[in-house]
């Protein structure tokens, strides 16, 4: 039985870092605490998805064509309407939202989400997630967020997380101080510290990547690819980028979407899958990488800019990158 003063819960650990900065005003706290309410609803939501008539296709396609399932579409909404009630989020960047949604011009956080990736997986009852980056403003206070506050480079992320909804339900995140892992104790309907200062192993037996498109990769991701098999590594790959990174955060691996001839760019966004995913790989001690430069150095054009990543443990990125 675990006694009162061995739980750290996630709004006890996000005020004790808080702390650390007496010239911290807050907000930044109340983000994560508008994002943690979100979770929990969406956490409700996935868990009945099989029991209410909200799974199937909503009807609608997102700006990436895809047909959106009404868990998508509830999510997005629950995660929008608790940032908004928060007041601290100026504006918010969504794989489902075509454009910028703004929110209270007089806060100073920009919040870039996916918020309910892996979509595909709902049916099937596999692991999906909710991924969040969370930038400061570069423009005043008191006017609407623009562009420029929209479609900064990955390394001016604060901070960066993703919500992973499967056999439990965790949420990690990073503020450039390491990773930290919290998972959610419904007996008390808070998120607890389970996994402190998470770090990826430098060397991994996973590699994960849809080997369905294996024609259409580069000749050096083909020559990567098939040294994992001759080193008899582990194939893993879900479909659900949340549920494939947590793992191979975990037990160490590389996970990959390159570009291929029918998408050059690669399909996963820079600024709500790739940019996060980077910024928490490198704080655990991976490598994200384009195949080019640093995934956190990209300057994005667009708001569901698409990149190619390779990211993991940092001995596999650097074999992937001898490679290419
Ligand atoms: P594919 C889910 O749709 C997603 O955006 C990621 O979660 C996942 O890693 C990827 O797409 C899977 O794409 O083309 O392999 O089905």
């Amino acid at each position: 039985m675990r006694t009162r003063n061995s739980v750290t819960t996630l709004s006890q650990f996000v005020a004790n870092e808080q702390a650390k900065y007496p010239t911290a005003t807050g907000n930044l706290s109340k983000i994560f605490r508008d994002i943690k309410f979100a979770a929990k609803l969406v956490n409700r939501d996935v868990n009945k998805a099989g029991l209410v008539d909200i799974i199937g296709e909503h009807g609608s396609t997102n700006i990436q064509g895809e047909e959106v399932k009404k868990l998508d579409v509830i999510a997005n909404n629950e995660f929008i309407w608790s940032l908004s009630a928060g007041g601290d989020c100026c504006a918010i960047i969504s794989e489902e939202e075509d454009y910028v949604r703004h929110l209270n011009p007089d806060a100073k956080y920009v919040v870039a989400m996916d918020p309910l990736d892996g979509s595909s997986n709902i049916d099937v009852n596999a692991a999906i997630g909710t991924i969040f980056s969370i930038y400061k403003r570069v423009t005043p206070v008191g006017t609407p967020a623009t562009e420029e506050d929209c479609l900064q480079t990955g390394e001016n992320q604060i901070a960066a997380g993703y919500v992973i909804y499967g056999s439990s339900t965790m949420l990690v995140y990073t503020t450039g101080s390491g990773v930290n892992g919290f998972t959610l104790d419904m007996s008390i309907g808070d998120f607890c510290l389970s996994h402190p200062d998470m770090k990826t192993p430098e060397q991994g037996k996973i590699y994960s990547i849809n080997e369905g498109n294996f024609k259409e990769f580069s000749s050096g991701i083909q020559k990567y690819v098939d040294s994992c098999k001759e080193k008899r590594m582990s194939a893993r790959y879900i479909g659900s980028m949340v549920a494939d990174f947590h793992r191979n955060l975990i037990k160490g691996g590389i996970f990959m979407y390159p570009a291929t001839h029918s998408a050059p760019k690669g399909k996963l966004r820079l600024m709500y899958e790739c940019n996060p995913m980077a910024f928490l790989t490198e704080q655990a001690g991976g490598k994200a990488t384009t195949g080019d430069v640093r995934i956190m150095e990209v300057k994005p054009n667009e708001l569901h800019e698409r990149v190619p990543v390779i990211m993991g443990s940092a001995g596999m990125v650097e074999e992937c990158l001898s490679c290419l």
